[in-house]
């Protein structure tokens, strides 16, 4: 197996894009719980997303979502965010909100609707313009909920339509990056249920136009680092939404229901060269923290990816190679679980000292008294959004 010193520098390398929505509250449609302290507004959320980073040193970026990142000048925000330490990732568009929008918005039958939507797509441009943004990133609510209540063949087309059209206002650096769901709220047919579909309207935009993979958004028993190798070995994986699940689009915390999985997901990661630079693959966590406190529920998802990407960059990778060629069925298995297997938090802990960060990144935010802190000067804090 790979020793843990030679893995460092690319460990050191890893950015992880943190959602704004994770910080105010959520819940489920039964009950969204209140954290005392919640953030009131985009500057509270970013101040919240600098604690993870300053703690970890992993999540230098934050992901918006408009229109619940909301502000009338947005320069105020960049300057903020480069105050407390933190960069503007994606900006993720937002049409499942809106009454006009309940047969769907991009796929929507009637094209005053379609155009709402694309203007909405056009708006999150300008903003990606303002704060230096590079991905907008797109998941639609647009399906339908009983057979024939759609023509679910034209709404493709209706749907590619608006995709070209907000695609020839994407910057010469800026990406689209298409987001699919197998249900949900759409219940007989997602107009982007999954990767194919995504990949099929992307493919057809052009370049700088990929595919989202939310680990939550697939069948129970989906081989989902299958789908990371094929769009990977494809050029088309743009970005991750990282979460678990148990049972649906549950967005726990990543890491905490199939470690294995995430092994698995990012071995292929780095199978397929995803952890390079220059492959341009987004690592975000797409996550609602219902019950947990949120900034230490987010600390611990980006120690999770960590600890797995450790684990994964430990295959050794020509030993695994010579035993697949050898048809060791085996041996190559246990090639990967020994890298599994192998507890890296001692090493990490200590690497982590070695740069001046906290050997124990929870512990030492539970310490710093930051969140009796903002629950006594923050009163009155919202909702995330509906707690997707
Ligand atoms: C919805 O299920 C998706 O995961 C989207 O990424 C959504 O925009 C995000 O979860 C925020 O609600
Ligand atoms: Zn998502
Ligand atoms: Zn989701």
């Amino acid at each position: 197996m790979t020793d843990f010193d030679s893995i460092t520098d690319q460990l050191a390398e890893q950015a992880i894009e943190v959602p704004s929505w994770a910080y105010g509250n959520s819940g489920t449609r039964f009950r969204v719980f209140t954290t005392p302290g919640t953030p009131r507004t985009v500057f509270e959320k970013l101040a919240d997303a600098a604690q993870v980073n300053a703690y970890t040193g992993l999540a230098p970026k934050v992901a918006l979502h408009y229109p619940w990142d909301k502000v009338d000048d947005w320069s105020e925000v960049v300057d903020f965010a480069a105050e407390v330490g933190v960069g503007l990732g994606t900006v993720n568009s937002n049409t499942f909100q809106d009454e006009d929008y309940k047969f769907g918005s991009l796929a929507h039958h009637d094209p005053a609707v379609r155009q709402k939507a694309i203007d909405h797509h056009l708006e999150c441009i300008e903003i990606m313009d303002k704060i230096g943004s590079r991905d907008l990133k797109i998941w639609l609510a647009d399906g339908t909920n009983y057979p024939g209540q759609g023509d679910i063949r034209r709404r493709q087309d209706w749907l590619a339509d608006s995709l070209a059209k907000i695609y020839a206002h994407i910057g010469p650096e800026q990406r689209l990056v298409l987001e699919y769901k197998f249900f949900e709220p759409s219940f007989y047919h997602t107009d982007v249920p999954d990767w194919g579909t995504s990949y099929t309207q992307v493919a057809a935009l052009g370049e700088r136009a990929v595919v989202c993979l939310d680990t939550g958004h697939h069948a129970p028993g989906t081989n989902i680092e299958f789908i990371v190798a094929q769009l990977l070995r494809l050029g088309k994986l743009g970005s991750f939404d990282f979460n678990s699940r148990f049972y649906a689009d549950d967005d726990l915390i990543v890491g905490a229901a199939d470690p294995f999985q995430l092994f698995r997901i990012l071995w292929e990661v780095r199978r397929g060269g995803g952890f390079e630079k220059s492959t341009g693959v987004a690592f975000m966590l797409d996550q609602c923290h219902n019950i947990e406190d949120k900034i230490p529920g987010q600390i611990r998802s980006v120690l999770n990816v960590q600890e797995m990407t450790a684990r994964a960059l430990m295959v050794d990778a020509d030993a695994l190679e010579a035993a697949q060629l050898a048809g060791d069925v085996l041996g190559a298995n246990e090639i990967l679980m020994d890298a599994f297997y192998t507890d890296v938090r001692p090493q990490l802990a200590q690497w982590r000292a070695s740069r001046g960060f906290p050997a124990d990144p929870m512990n030492a935010f539970a310490d710093s008294g930051y969140l009796a802190r903002i629950a006594e000067e923050r009163v009155g804090g919202t909702q995330a959004g509906w707690g997707a």
